[in-house]
């Protein structure tokens, strides 16, 4: 629908930006932390882009308060981060490691007082690589108790001064690509195998809402999703059928346990005939269904787009990512029998080859409004582009453009009717592309370094940074103020 005015955002909108530990922290064996799994997959040559690693990222373990200054600078209301589980236990579980719990104090006091929401993910794929080890991590059902104690210390600690909470980050994200297309830890290609871990990831969720709410914490809590509607790419029915089949499977195959505390029959069936999944206990039913989201934190980057398919076989050495920042070396993916992913005629493509489709985040929370009726939390949306630095300024027209016409679309969603608490752009400061090195850039602070050397990690701000600025003091006003002029 079209409003001939939008509704101005809430006053109480939570205007902010996310980032990782592992993306940026850096200082992975300091103050006794334990090794986690991103530690030691990117060790091995070939993983990650020219092997760049987070061993230093941008330091920002070191730099804490010069990045809050820069966001109180900025105006920022919240700040998304995750907590390294290994730095709190070192083992992944037993002994508590004091420093680390001290490290998240005094950044949370120093957001505080600075008047910044601090908004906690207790998990952003760092598993402690002891628990890997121990019993295979997510393939193993005592991750359930060592996930929640880990969650529940977290809730003792920082509950006083936290009120929203990340379960897990984008769960079909690490799912998929840790054990169905070995490209994140634990390097794992097979399909009944992720979908036991996933199973298991569910439950982990589930219990970790469920003690949130049973401890009787202020605050709300839910999980983050990597959300990526699906279009038909015209109306052939063939192709409308397979847009269904596509969004079931990689969208509310989880949103649904999520939401409703059951995954999607239509999806389960199939699996369960392919002899790759089996039905849930009732037992593990019933932690689902305690364990549901006070919101649902919405990470949007991208549409995909569908046609039908006609091959009956996997073809997953098909695909191709674009790691690079080389334009159009990336291949789709066709998924037998369901669907097969095109290129929509529509929508222009970054240098990642990642769709940029503002409607898109404007369809995602309706879509989350109209099949579960939960408020959002946008944890996530941006553009990762290469950025030039030059006499100490960086002009990222690009960036602006792409974070204003999401953000108008945000504004359309909330005018629909949607409850939208905030939004986080990714990132705060540039930061640690999991496989795509440091030059796939997404802050609103420019950090000097590069694959090879960490160069100053001295920090500049972009244009972007002062838009972003003026945008927030204006609490969104500045977004539409030339049409409204
Ligand atoms: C999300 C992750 C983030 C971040 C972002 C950008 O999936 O939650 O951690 O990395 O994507 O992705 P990338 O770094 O691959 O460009």
């Amino acid at each position: 629908m079209k409003h001939k005015h939008l509704d101005a955002f809430p006053n109480d909108f939570l205007w902010g930006s996310a980032s990782a530990a592992y993306q940026i922290e850096g200082a992975y064996k300091t103050d006794g932390k334990g090794a986690s799994v991103w530690d030691t997959f990117v060790k091995k040559p070939g993983t990650t882009f020219q092997n760049t690693t987070g061993d230093i990222a941008v330091d920002h373990y070191h730099r804490y308060l010069e990045d809050v200054a820069l966001m109180a600078e900025q105006g920022l209301k919240a700040y998304r981060f995750s907590v390294s589980w290994s730095r709190i236990f070192p083992n992944g579980k037993g002994e508590i490691n004091q420093a680390g719990l001290d490290f998240y104090n005094s950044l949370i006091d120093e957001l505080v007082k600075h008047q910044i929401e601090p908004i906690v993910t207790i998990y952003h794929w760092d598993l402690p690589q002891a628990l890997q080890e121990e019993y295979g991590g997510f393939e193993s059902r005592e991750i359930i108790q060592d996930f929640t104690n880990y969650a529940k210390v977290l809730f003792e600690a920082f509950s006083d001064r936290v009120k929203y909470w990340i379960s897990l980050n984008e769960q079909n994200v690490f799912i998929t690509h840790g054990y169905l297309l070995a490209l994140h830890p634990p390097k794992v290609k097979n399909l009944k195998r992720m979908l036991q871990a996933n199973h298991i990831a569910n439950l982990a969720n589930a219990s970790v809402i469920a003690a949130f709410h049973d401890g009787n914490y202020p605050g709300q809590i839910g999980p983050s999703f990597n959300f990526s509607p699906i279009y038909a790419l015209d109306a052939d029915p063939e192709n409308v059928l397979a847009k269904i089949d596509t969004e079931e499977l990689m969208d509310y195959f989880w949103l649904d346990v999520y939401a409703k505390g059951h995954y999607p029959r239509t999806v389960l069936k199939q699996f369960v005939t392919l002899g790759v999944m089996k039905e849930p206990s009732e037992a593990d039913n019933e932690l689902l269904a305690r364990g549901k989201p006070d919101f649902i934190g919405l990470n949007y980057y991208q549409s995909a787009t569908v046609t039908k398919s006609d091959t009956m076989t996997l073809s997953a050495q098909d695909m191709q990512m674009n790691h690079f920042g080389k334009k159009g070396t990336s291949r789709s993916i066709t998924i037998p029998s369901v669907s097969a992913f095109t290129k929509n005629p529509y929508l222009k493509q970054t240098n990642w080859d990642w769709t940029i489709d503002p409607i898109g985040i404007r369809t995602a929370l309706r879509t989350i409004e109209s099949r579960y009726a939960l408020p959002v939390l946008i944890t996530e949306n941006g553009l990762g582009e290469y950025d030039h630095f030059e006499n100490g300024e960086i002009h990222d027209p690009y960036r602006i453009e792409y974070l204003k016409q999401h953000l108008k679309e945000v504004q359309a969603a909330i005018t629909d009717g949607v409850q939208v608490l905030g939004y986080c752009s990714w990132s705060f400061t540039d930061l640690l592309s999991w496989l795509n090195g440091y030059q796939k850039r997404y802050g609103f602070v420019y950090v000097d370094r590069d694959e090879t050397s960490q160069k100053t990690l001295n920090r500049y701000k972009k244009d972007s940074f002062y838009w972003y600025q003026e945008v927030i003091a204006t609490n969104g006003a500045s977004l539409t103020k030339k049409e409204n002029d």
